[in-house]
């Protein structure tokens, strides 16, 4: 189920806009891993789908030109983006084994997920139902409350980003957006009569995103569209503060009751950002059965069951021309150096 067949385009997000004794690739470098074919591209990049030479273990493998990174301004992007998954391993996280670089390419090395991604699954249904959706939020909620707890915001929510595994648990891959929050706790320390209101409000990015982001997937997963669509990004943006939503009548009403909280306008009133974090968002009763012990063990039934014949089947991705990218011209010295830590 290639999502080449699939009649609805792919939203892009816009560029402007481990550890230790398990990690068998550890010490391990690019020569060490045949390159097969590409799976995925983006604006400043591709993954390709790599093979350890001696394990003949499968992975895939991001790789972004430096000059396109420097070029569309995404330095620190990426910076973050290998920081906070090296820090990181959860089980509906992609897990990331080692980054590295030469003198044209930055390469971050992860887990291999064979069942394509979600956005193939939902535009191929059409919508999903009721107790689907309610599997693949168990799992996001669960990472979103990890990532939080640890003052990361992912800030990239969508169904192009949650892969499936071979078993069908969600991997949610693409840091690219991920932030990791500065510590706060002294921001209110300074003299009252001189905080300025923003300081006050604590205004700025935060974990709120995410939940909002939260209910926009699960609005998009059981309708089949989005609640704020248009086909200019500026009508997106209007209908998105008009905060106007057309509810269609098949909607059970207590997954409506769950996204109304989580599409509040006003962010300290939105559930899952208020003083019980995420544990408001589990406590709603659209997830009453969950047990989330059980989510975490990935104990729950995977709805959906990829087609995977085999540990490097790329059938569930869709296919790309390999037009020469590995002949890229090397970045200047100044521009490499800006990886010294990558
Ligand atoms: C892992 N497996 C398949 C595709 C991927 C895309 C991006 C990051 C990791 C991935």
């Amino acid at each position: 189920m290639a999502s080449a067949k699939v009649a609805k385009v792919k939203k892009q997000t816009s560029p402007t806009g481990k550890k230790g004794s398990e990690n068998t690739e550890e010490g391990k470098k690019l020569s060490d891993y045949e390159i097969l074919s590409t799976i995925g591209t983006g604006t400043f990049g591709r993954v390709v789908l790599a093979r350890n030479r001696e394990t003949r273990n499968y992975f895939a493998l991001k790789v972004m030109a430096i000059t396109d990174v420097i070029r569309l301004r995404q330095v620190e992007h990426v910076t973050n983006e290998k920081e906070i998954l090296s820090s990181i391993t959860h089980p509906f996280i992609v897990n990331m084994f080692w980054a590295n670089h030469d003198d044209t390419f930055l390469y971050m090395l992860m887990e291999y997920v064979p069942g394509g991604e979600v956005f193939s699954y939902l535009r191929n249904y059409g919508r999903f139902s009721n107790t689907m959706a309610n599997f693949y939020a168990s799992e996001i909620v669960s990472a979103l409350e990890y990532l939080h707890s640890r003052s990361i915001v992912y800030r990239d929510l969508k169904p192009e980003n949650l892969l499936l595994d071979r078993d069908g648990h969600l991997k949610i891959t693409d840091f690219g957006f991920a932030k990791k929050l500065l510590d706060r706790t002294w921001t209110l320390c300074g003299t009252p009569e001189y905080l300025a209101p923003e300081i006050i409000q604590s205004k700025g990015y935060n974990k709120a995103v995410d939940w909002w982001a939260l209910g926009i997937l699960l609005f998009e997963m059981i309708v089949g569209f989005p609640p704020f669509f248009d086909d200019q990004p500026f009508g997106i943006y209007e209908k998105i503060l008009s905060g106007k939503i057309d509810w269609p009548r098949h909607l059970d009403p207590v997954v409506k009751d769950l996204i109304k909280k989580l599409l509040v306008p006003d962010r300290t009133k939105r559930l899952g950002n208020m003083k019980n974090g995420a544990e408001d968002v589990k406590k709603h009763k659209w997830f009453k059965s969950i047990e989330w012990e059980d989510v975490l063990a990935r104990k729950l039934t995977p709805p959906i069951i990829p087609k995977v014949a085999h540990e490097g089947d790329t059938k569930n991705f869709d296919t790309y021309p390999e037009d020469e990218w590995q002949k890229t011209a090397a970045a200047g010295e100044k521009d490499i150096a800006l990886f010294v830590d990558f």
